[in-house]
């Protein structure tokens, strides 16, 4: 057993390791992240079926799994992993603030950074706002390090890796259809649905039963946005959505169904757009490595919030800004998008997808802060090769071919990626150990 595996065994039961191993895990960390660019590319895994060998089966059904916000509540990332899946066997992207708020942003960031060293294709880490000194000594990393080791060496060493993190991600070549799931094919009405039909959104509870399936043509329904929204009764009928999909979803909230580019990739950012960055190539040129400015490009996509106003509008947070659907549809369309997956906003759902299913909101961190009630998702995305495997798609040159008279503009059909939804509660009581019990760690003594 190497001294990584060592590290990662020790991290998984939540011991700390000692302070020199952080150094060399960071210092190897920042080395390898060096190489990655401020946008990474990640490819939405194929979905192996193999129904007659259970046991493979697992093994290969994970796609890609995409996680909100964790904040240092190691006891629910371990929760995480057994819902979306273990490392290595399974892909993971995580969208920023692994640390402050929980009791162990240090166990929890460590754990992510050892499996990145180990297996640096299978996990992809991009910043959020909290990860920075400013925001980490205000929000508990700061002193939790210095509790748990005595100094802030560790905590240093571990905002140089921030400083490091990629700024976003782009997923390519997420299937438009999910495939079937492990579970049985029965959606809330009860109706069976057949293999063959398109499933664009799956919701499935932390045993992985499918607690509700929208087939495509219902998600990305047929109800036509210009007659809806010019009716009289758009406005009283918003209070009572007439397609009946689980919370959560654009199904049930006035969202009209997917209208993104089908095939097109899917961003990832922690916060969201910024008046300063029309394209993606355009976030490639930033010069991230450095702490979080106070304003501009980089600091509003980690800052920045999707909210029900028109273009741009001021953050409450200070940092940021707020925008709109239209942004967030101009944006998609001239980089031929077809999702925004984003978090960084507590969403007592676990996910919520706005304007249109143009943007997510994936929010990982159950019952936050030990007292918010929430529950927690992570979004699943895959390549199933049912179409072959392959299907029209961004080649991650974005906006470079002009080629942006895909089926949106030709009037065709209008659909974003298959998403699947992973739901899940706060680990049990009994899997956490007593924090404030916690004795202190030796290694300074
Ligand atoms: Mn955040």
């Amino acid at each position: 057993m190497s001294d990584l595996d060592r590290a990662i065994a020790q991290l998984r039961a939540c011991r700390p390791i000692p302070e020199p191993q952080v150094r060399e895990l960071c210092y190897k960390a920042r080395e390898l992240l060096i190489e990655e660019g401020n946008v990474v590319g990640v490819d939405a895994p194929v979905t192996v079926r193999i129904h007659t060998i259970p046991a493979l089966r697992l093994a290969l059904m994970n796609g890609l799994q995409i996680c909100g916000d964790i904040h240092g509540q190691f006891h629910d990332l371990m929760e995480l992993f057994r819902v979306g899946g273990d490392v290595p066997e399974t892909n993971y992207l995580f969208m920023g603030d692994f640390v402050d708020r929980g009791f162990y942003s240090l166990e929890s960031f460590l754990l992510l950074l050892c499996l990145k060293v180990r297996y640096p294709d299978r996990i992809t880490l991009i910043r959020g706002n909290h990860e920075s000194r400013q925001i980490t000594t205000v929000y508990g990393f700061y002193d939790e390090c210095l509790r748990k080791y005595g100094s802030a060496n560790v905590w240093r060493y571990c905002c140089e890796v921030f400083d490091y993190l990629a700024l976003g991600a782009l997923v390519m070549g997420a299937s438009n259809t999910l495939g079937t799931s492990t579970s049985t094919s029965t959606n809330e009405s009860g109706t069976q649905l057949t293999e063959e039909e398109e499933i664009e959104i799956e919701i499935l509870n932390s045993a992985g039963d499918v607690m509700s399936r929208i087939p495509r043509s219902m998600a990305a329904s047929s109800d036509n946005h210009e007659t809806v929204n010019s009716s009289p009764l758009s406005e009283t009928s918003r209070g009572a959505p007439a397609r009946s999909g689980p919370v959560g979803t654009g199904a049930t909230s006035d969202s009209l169904g997917s209208v993104g580019n089908p095939g097109g990739a899917v961003l990832c950012v922690h916060g969201g757009l910024s008046p300063l960055v029309e394209t993606v190539d355009k976030i490639r040129l930033l010069d991230r490595k450095q702490e979080v400015p106070h304003e501009g490009p980089m600091c509003d996509l980690l800052w920045s919030d999707p909210d029900e106003i028109e273009g741009w509008g001021l953050s409450p947070r200070g940092a940021g800004f707020l925008f709109g659907a239209d942004i967030v549809k101009l944006f998609n369309h001239r980089n031929n998008l077809s999702l925004i997956a984003r978090a960084h906003q507590l969403v007592m759902e676990g996910f919520k997808e706005m304007f249109d299913a143009s943007i997510v909101t994936v929010w990982s961190a159950p019952n936050y802060c030990y007292r918010c009630g929430n529950v927690a998702a992570i979004l699943e995305l895959t390549e199933d090769g049912s179409n072959g495997g392959y299907i029209p798609r961004a080649n991650g040159d974005v906006n470079r071919t002009g080629d942006l008279l895909g089926p949106v503009a030709a009037g065709g059909q209008i659909s974003g990626p298959g998403r699947r939804y992973r739901v899940f509660e706060a680990a049990p009581q009994d899997s956490r150990g007593m924090p404030a019990k916690k004795p202190v760690a030796d290694y300074f003594l």
